[in-house]
């Protein structure tokens, strides 16, 4: 086990229990301004460590976050933001979505890879991570920000996971050789009405470039992946609410649907 700082164990504590306890708060960075990215990263870990104790979750993987322009300028950053996945973040696609253990659930579609062999390096290019992957599929992932409107800075949201809460993936996974995986088309509706389109292409150029970004980050913290861990590749559109009730379909050219419904 790493070692915590004393204010660093407050934040975890801070943060997960406004997780738990299904209730927005204020930004970390309020009472930490001078908290920086590798501490929030720190933070991150804490988090999870936290989460596989507790709750006897495991990492299945990664996400990425904030890897299109637009969203890196609406936030003043030029940077991406990974965060982990833990199994009891999984939903399924037959089951509905618990909106009463959210604060103000949003949903965005991404691509989710699948990796074929281990990942690790500070030098991996997007060609490397594409050799490393067996299939890709079409996935929804729900944030949930733990702060009040979903207002905060970056050391903020990587403190808090980058957001992450739940995520659905598609029950059909194909081949990355079969489809163009640096321009796939998609189309998000609710209840019906469609509310968002968007392109791989959106996130940063290739999900390939975006998830080998995030594989060099991890591999300068001595980490990296495995054969077998999902990683959401990032948002190809902005996010949109949703509340009990809804049903969210989101269809990718080649990929297929997949789908969420709210209770
Ligand atoms: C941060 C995480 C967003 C993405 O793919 O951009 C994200 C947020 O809450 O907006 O997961």
């Amino acid at each position: 086990m790493t070692q915590v700082k004393d204010n660093h164990k407050e934040i975890i504590d801070y943060l997960f229990c406004a997780e738990r306890d299904v209730r927005e708060v204020t930004k970390v960075t309020d009472d930490y301004p001078a908290l920086t990215v590798q501490e929030a990263y720190e933070i991150q870990d804490g988090l999870l460590e936290r989460r596989l104790q507790e709750k006897g979750a495991k990492t299945i993987g990664v996400k990425l976050g904030l890897t299109s322009k637009a969203k890196q300028k609406m936030m003043g950053v030029d940077e991406a933001i990974y965060g982990y996945l833990h199994s009891d973040m999984l939903e399924l696609e037959w089951e509905p979505v618990d909106s009463s253990k959210l604060i103000h659930p949003k949903v965005e579609p991404e691509i989710a890879f699948m990796l074929g062999e281990d990942l690790q390096g500070v030098d991996v290019t997007a060609e490397d991570v594409m050799r490393a992957t067996k299939c890709i599929a079409p996935a929804l992932e729900v944030i949930d920000s733990r702060y009040k409107d979903f207002r905060f800075t970056l050391v903020d949201v990587i403190a808090d996971n980058c957001s992450s809460v739940k995520f659905v993936v598609g029950s059909k996974w194909v081949s990355p050789e079969t489809i163009d995986v640096g321009n796939i088309g998609m189309v998000m509706s609710k209840n019906g009405k469609v509310e968002q389109t968007g392109s791989s292409a959106a996130v940063l150029g290739h999900p390939a470039t975006a998830i080998a970004w995030a594989v060099n980050e991890l591999g300068a913290r001595g980490k990296g992946l495995k054969k077998g861990d999902i990683i959401l590749s990032g948002a190809m559109s902005e996010a949109i609410a949703f509340e009990a009730g809804d049903t969210i379909v989101a269809d990718f050219d080649g990929l297929g649907t997949v789908s969420m419904s709210v209770k």
